[in-house]
């Protein structure tokens, strides 16, 4: 499958790029950065905000035959201005859907974030469709591009699936990462199972780890064929070495930890 990754050159951008790669996938890349040495597909140079810029990519790709389907990974990965957070993620996100609908490709999946669920209180288990509640203007674009997945899966009929990443990182850092993390290669087995799924229409998984102190409601993305394999608890006695801090204690009041008292 050829596959379109905005986001390319950024951490997830690298892990996922060279992982579908290694699965068989034929990986394109489009980022603001110019090509990573080594990069292991064709590449644009480009902002997926530009509908010019990103027209023109679809069109060289669909006069060979793609893409099948884009994995949109760009945007800043933090709190921002609530303009700046808009035209990062949601914007983004339309344009490339335009471009989808004008050039007939079914298949988005989106690095959505728990920041879009991030008000809610922490319980044992959160359901996919908990009440949206973010904790920052990140976590309002990512509701609002999840939303507008859900209209161009309703109105043009895409495949769209909205996977809420916890902390991707090499491992856990924090008290609140032995619950969050996503592993690098659990963050590939996710996209390639959202990518190849049958039928997903439009859906909303938790991007983590298989972590045993999870709190993440994991059966939308199993039935999406997701089962991932790596487990944050193997960090857990490093981690619990140092003792539990202020930061640790806002950690535990809600899923967004720290971005709930970010102003
Ligand atoms: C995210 O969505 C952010 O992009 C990242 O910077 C981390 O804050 C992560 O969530 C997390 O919740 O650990």
């Amino acid at each position: 499958m050829q596959v379109l990754v905005t986001g390319a050159a950024g951490s997830i951008g690298t892990v996922v790029c060279a992982g579908l790669t290694d699965r068989g996938h034929d990986v394109v890349g489009l980022d603001r950065m110019v090509e990573p040495e080594g990069f292991p597909g064709s590449w644009f140079t480009a902002d997926c905000g530009d509908p010019d810029a990103v027209a023109a990519a679809f069109d060289a790709l669909t006069s060979t035959g793609g893409p099948d389907a884009v994995v949109h990974l760009a945007g800043i990965p933090h709190e921002a201005a609530l303009p700046e957070s808009l035209a990062s993620h949601v914007v983004t996100t339309g344009v490339l859907l335009d471009a989808m609908v004008h050039h007939r490709v079914n298949r988005i999946v989106y690095a959505s974030s728990n920041h879009a669920v991030g008000w809610t209180a922490r319980a044992d288990q959160i359901s996919a469709a908990v009440r949206p509640r973010p904790d920052s203007f990140y976590g309002v674009a990512k509701v609002a591009a999840e939303a507008l997945l859900s209209l161009y899966a309703d109105r043009h009929g895409i495949d769209a699936v909205a996977t809420r990443i916890g902390s991707f990182l090499p491992q856990p850092e924090s008290r609140r990462g032995l619950s969050t993390w996503l592993s690098h290669d659990d963050a590939v087995r996710m996209f390639d199972a959202c990518l190849t799924a049958a039928d997903p229409g439009f859906a909303v998984i938790y991007g983590i780890s298989a972590n045993t102190r999870g709190w993440w409601d994991m059966a939308p993305g199993h039935r999406l064929g997701y089962s991932p394999e790596d487990d944050a608890e193997v960090f857990a006695e490093s981690i619990e070495a140092s003792p539990e801090d202020e930061a640790d204690r806002v950690d535990a009041t809600h899923v967004g930890g720290p971005f709930v008292t970010e102003q």
